[in-house]
């Protein structure tokens, strides 16, 4: 509890640029419950190096991100939205957790076996630990609740392991967080490859919709579209294409699966396509609009960066100098 609200912590990684699916699944969410809740939305920057950057384009794609979080919705003066490496709290908890989370539980993560994997050339013990740091992201700040797509479930599992771990060594020190997967979005999958999720990092871009994309790009990658071949838009395993097409279609137009099964009853793809396109322009043309306007204002979002970053590294002393206390180091003479 953080002035008699809820708190409530997610982050993103500044790599790549951001899908449907990471608008969908995640930032959209992010918006429509923030103000039951004090908020804290981190541009996650350090998680970002476990796999090797170009550091001016890092950079960037950090700026980019954090505006795109204002110009998705977020109020800057009522959610907290800052860069993680601006806050120092977040590595000096996460070497604490490291001694408190095992091996074991790190090999079994799916995300570090798909990305080791993926940079077989560079296994770093960051990548290992990388969920280590995403554990102290949340317990840092007390955080009730987690909004995440269901990927990042098991690193919320994990986070709360640890937790309860130190818990159980130390008393009541961190609140035990929960997952919060919406109910629409929760997984977009490739528009190309209905059985994969729709991903920042996929190599072939007809497969994702980036919030940059301009509206003819948007309504060609739709026309594109891996689809099945009932020939009619039904809600249902057996159609992937479809079931996906329907699931974004209702994530930007708030309808539900029956209603548009039967908007789209005796009609073809091709229509119901065209529909889920301009759906999905008509959500990205006011946020692009409003992500060019920020971009311009330099000293507003500069201001930004350092007052949230100030209010972020106040909040999250409070809980590691908890900590530090806990497990044994010496106090700070004043
Ligand atoms: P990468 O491809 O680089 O691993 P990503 O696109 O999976 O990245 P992340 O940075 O890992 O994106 O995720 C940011 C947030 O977006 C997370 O909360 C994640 O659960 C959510 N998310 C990512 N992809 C999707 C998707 N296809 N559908 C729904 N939510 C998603
Ligand atoms: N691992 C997450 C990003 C992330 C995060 C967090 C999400 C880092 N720290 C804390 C929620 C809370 C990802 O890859 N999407």
């Amino acid at each position: 509890m953080l002035d008699g609200k809820k708190v409530l912590f997610s982050g993103m990684q500044a790599t790549g640029n951001l899908t449907l699916g990471n608008y969908l699944g995640a930032l959209k969410n992010w918006v429509t419950i923030a103000d039951e809740y004090e908020t804290f939305y981190s541009v996650v920057d350090m998680h970002s190096i476990t796999v090797r950057q170009d550091p001016a384009e890092l950079r960037k794609r950090a700026r980019t991100l954090l505006t795109l979080y204002i110009a998705a919705g977020l109020d800057p003066e009522k959610n907290c939205i800052y860069y993680q490496s601006h806050v120092t709290g977040h590595a000096e908890l996460a070497w604490i957790l490291n001694c408190f989370t095992y091996m074991g539980e790190l090999n079994r993560m799916t995300q570090f076996k798909d990305k080791a994997a993926k940079h077989a050339d560079n296994i770093n013990a960051g990548l290992f630990t990388y969920p280590v740091l995403m554990a102290a992201d949340i317990l840092l700040y007390q955080s009730d609740v987690v909004p995440v797509g269901i990927d990042q479930m098991q690193h919320l599992e994990l986070t709360r392991d640890i937790a309860q771990r130190f818990n159980g060594v130390y008393g009541d020190v961190f609140t035990i967080p929960e997952a919060y997967i919406g109910k629409v979005g929760a997984k977009v999958m490739s528009l190309q490859d209905p059985a994969k999720k729709m991903s920042k990092s996929d190599e072939n871009p007809n497969g994702s919709i980036y919030l940059m994309d301009d509206p003819d790009t948007i309504i060609r990658k739709f026309k594109r579209a891996v689809t099945d071949s009932e020939a009619c838009v039904r809600y249902c395993e057996e159609q992937p294409g479809i079931k996906n097409l329907i699931d974004i279609y209702c994530a930007c137009t708030g309808k539900t699966p029956a209603e548009t099964e039967r908007e789209f009853d005796g009609k073809g793809y091709g229509d119901f396509k065209m529909a889920v396109g301009e759906s999905v322009v008509s959500v990205l043309k006011p946020l692009q609009d409003r992500f060019a306007e920020l971009s311009r204002d330099k000293a507003y979002l500069d201001s930004v960066i350092k007052n949230n970053a100030e209010k972020a590294q106040y909040f999250s002393n409070k809980t590691l100098r908890k900590v530090q206390k806990k497990v044994g180091f010496p106090e700070r003479i004043r």
